[in-house]
């Protein structure tokens, strides 16, 4: 597994893609990375912090995704020094909410925000970002319209879908593939990637803050 940040080798025709799944407890990030690598649902999930390798081809260029899924919530003030180090290995970010929990969507308008101050892209208004409202197959559950998401991603420039990943493996698929065409897009003015060794020093911080954590 490639652990670098984004290459594009034109004649070997193939491109490597770093991405971050982000979002609150229980709103299907880890549904929606194992539908996207087993076309299953499975009901449920651990907590398991891991980094997933998954390759497809697009327009003939085979395609490999680093899809990094957390199982904490994006807690910025606990977790500084590691999301900071999420959002600098990142090429593109799926940042999650559910449709029935509008604290979830109110945290992903405040990760947005944090991205875009910690990367710096040319072109803000392509930002590799999706924004997913997972759990559409819970409508009658809804409390956050599709309307006040579609606004949200419209002033930040970020691309917002709906999805179910209980329900329907095309739409997360579409969703996975919408993003990595925003990464072709998207250019930073700097870019400082974070290599395997800074991946490796993340993953361990995680884990030996774990261990602590259950003393
Ligand atoms: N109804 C429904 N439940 C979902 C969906 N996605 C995830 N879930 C459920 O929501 C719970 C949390 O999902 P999980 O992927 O572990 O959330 P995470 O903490 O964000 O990784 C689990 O019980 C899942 O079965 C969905 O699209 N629809
Ligand atoms: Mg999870």
């Amino acid at each position: 597994m490639r652990l670098s940040s984004s290459t594009h080798t034109a004649d070997s025709l193939k491109m490597d893609a770093n991405i971050v799944v982000m979002g609150t407890e229980s709103v299907g990030k880890s549904a929606l990375t194992v539908r996207l690598l087993t076309r299953r649902f499975i009901g449920e999930y651990g907590d398991i912090e891991s980094i997933y390798s998954h390759s497809f081809m697009v327009d003939e260029r085979r395609t490999t995704l680093n899809i990094w899924d957390s199982p904490c919530s994006e807690d910025l003030s606990v977790e500084t020094s590691l999301f900071e180090k999420k959002v600098q290995w990142a090429d593109g970010f799926v940042l999650v909410y559910s449709i029935c929990d509008r604290a979830s969507f109110n945290s992903v308008s405040r990760l947005i925000q944090t991205i875009k101050s910690t990367k710096d892209y040319l072109n803000a208004d392509k930002a590799p970002i999706v924004v997913v409202g997972n759990k559409r197959d819970l409508h009658h559950r809804r409390t956050v319209l599709s309307e006040e998401a579609r606004l949200l991603a419209l002033n930040t420039g970020c691309h917002f879908c709906e999805v179910s990943a209980a329900e329907n493996y095309h739409s997360v698929l579409m969703m996975f593939h919408g993003l990595v065409g925003r990464i072709k897009g998207a250019k930073l003015t700097t870019k400082r990637p974070l290599g395997f060794k800074g991946i490796v020093k993340s993953m361990s911080a995680v884990f030996a803050r774990r261990r602590t954590d259950s003393f």
